[in-house]
């Protein structure tokens, strides 16, 4: 008689999903912070949003259609807080930590330097040595600015090796980071990384900086709700790109094979006077009618003119923008009188 056939265990159906990654994303409020922290849980990521307790209704304005994801964990801490930080990384033992949390508004540095360093230049170092000393494996992501650049006699294009001689407290405390970033690199073999990031914009754009002030007040403006729009200087020129297309650069910096610096821009540099008189067109007003000047917007020094060159990411990484000057601006004044 043929033995029976031996019963065998039913296989294990295959797994369809790898266990998410852990990521702790600070600034994750803010406006770059609300559109990474989308990327990653898109992505299945494990995400660490750190918040700060505020008394303002409206602080998760950006992050509210995330809070109920239950791949999103909303925790308290705070940059100028170090057990906080410290706590956290212990805790969590992240595999990214991306560090987007800082007093981010230039003209405002001059009026709080010393908040703003102790922030973005001691909050750096306190997530730099919470990782070094709980979380070695943790690949660390700091926030620098092209505002570490801006001397007006350095020619631009800026790159990753342009002489950084920056001109606001902001400026410096980014400058200091940067450092202090290569030194966890270099020094302890951390994998710290950075992008030197040129200015973005969105809808999500914090209202005190200049292109979110123009487009909100065209905006009114168009809907009669307002009669002027005061502006400082128009005759800087910024090298604006887009948000959520510089945080995928960020998460590509991110999952290189080494830590490394990229300058992520668009090569393209336009003046302040360009982008009202862009955006005030585009609702078919004339900018002369409705802007004025004021002096108390001006700052003690000013980087007259940013310009990135690109080319390190775009032939390493292979990240290149998208959006258009034109589109940037027409995006952002659409939004604003869609959600007035
Ligand atoms: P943002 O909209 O101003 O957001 C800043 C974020 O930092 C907010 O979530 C803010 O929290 C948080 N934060 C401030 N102080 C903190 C502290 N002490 N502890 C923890 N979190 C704190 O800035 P962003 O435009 O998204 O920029 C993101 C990062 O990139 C910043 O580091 C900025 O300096 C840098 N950067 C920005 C640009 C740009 O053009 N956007 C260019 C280069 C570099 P609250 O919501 O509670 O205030
Ligand atoms: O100013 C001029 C002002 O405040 C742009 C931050 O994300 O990018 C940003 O810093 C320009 C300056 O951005 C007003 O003088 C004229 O020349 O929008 P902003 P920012 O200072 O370039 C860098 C890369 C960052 O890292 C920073 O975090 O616009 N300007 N009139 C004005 N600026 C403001 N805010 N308000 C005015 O009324």
């Amino acid at each position: 008689m043929a033995a029976a056939k031996k019963k065998t265990a039913p296989k294990k159906p295959a797994r369809t999903t790898q266990k998410g990654k852990t990521a702790i994303i600070t600034g994750v409020t803010g406006q770059d912070g609300s559109y990474l922290a989308e990327l990653l849980l898109g992505k299945g990521y494990q995400v660490y949003g750190v918040m700060r307790r505020v008394s303002s209704f409206g602080s998760t304005g950006r992050i509210d259609h995330l809070l109920d994801n239950p791949n999103f964990h909303k925790v308290y801490a705070d940059l100028d807080d170090g057990p906080s930080i410290d706590a956290l990384v212990a805790k969590v033992k992240p595999d990214e930590f991306y560090n987007l949390g800082a007093m981010s508004h230039v003209r405002v540095s001059f009026e709080v330097p010393r908040y703003t360093i102790a922030t973005n230049t001691l909050g750096v170092l306190t997530a730099l040595e919470a990782i070094r000393q709980h979380s070695p494996h943790t690949k660390f992501y700091q926030a620098s600015s092209s505002e570490m650049f801006g001397d007006p006699g350095v020619p631009v294009p800026f790159n990753e090796k342009t002489p950084m001689i920056p001109q606001s407290p902001y400026g410096v405390s980014k400058l200091a980071s940067y450092h202090l970033v290569q030194q966890y690199k270099n020094g302890y073999g951390l994998f710290a990384t950075t992008g030197i990031l040129f200015n973005h914009e969105s809808p999500r754009r914090g209202e005190n900086f200049v292109t979110k002030k123009i487009s909100l007040a065209v905006a009114r403006i168009k809907k009669g709700l307002q009669d002027k729009l005061e502006l400082g200087n128009l005759d800087a020129k910024r090298d604006w790109g887009w948000s959520p297309e510089f945080v995928e650069a960020i998460y590509q910096i991110m999952q290189h094979d080494k830590p490394d610096t990229f300058v992520v821009a668009t090569g393209e540099t336009h003046t302040i006077r360009e982008f009202v008189e862009e955006a005030f067109k585009h609702v078919g007003l004339n900018w002369k009618d409705y802007v004025t000047f004021h002096e108390k917007l001006l700052r003690p020094n000013e980087v007259p003119k940013l310009l990135g060159d690109a080319t390190k990411i775009r032939k390493t990484l292979g990240w290149k923008p998208a959006k258009k000057f034109k589109d940037i601006v027409r995006e952002m004044v659409d939004h604003d009188l869609q959600n007035l």
